[in-house]
């Protein structure tokens, strides 16, 4: 959570392959809503790091 340096520690997870080639699925236990910045490892014939800015709100 960018808006609050070191107050959180989520544990990192690994996706699924989701239903449909391209698609991943994830779960991630955090501890409040806002703006995260969600940092993702791509590993394989390509690697890389993304990271993303997404805002979580009650019922999203
Ligand atoms: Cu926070």
């Amino acid at each position: 959570m960018p808006s609050m340096p070191m107050a959180h520690n989520v544990k990192p997870v690994k996706a699924v392959p989701g239903s449909e080639p391209g698609i991943y699925r994830l779960r991630i236990e955090l501890e409040m809503h806002g703006d995260w910045a969600v940092k993702m490892d791509i590993a394989g014939k390509v690697r890389d790091r993304v990271v993303k800015s997404m805002r979580f709100q009650p019922g999203s």
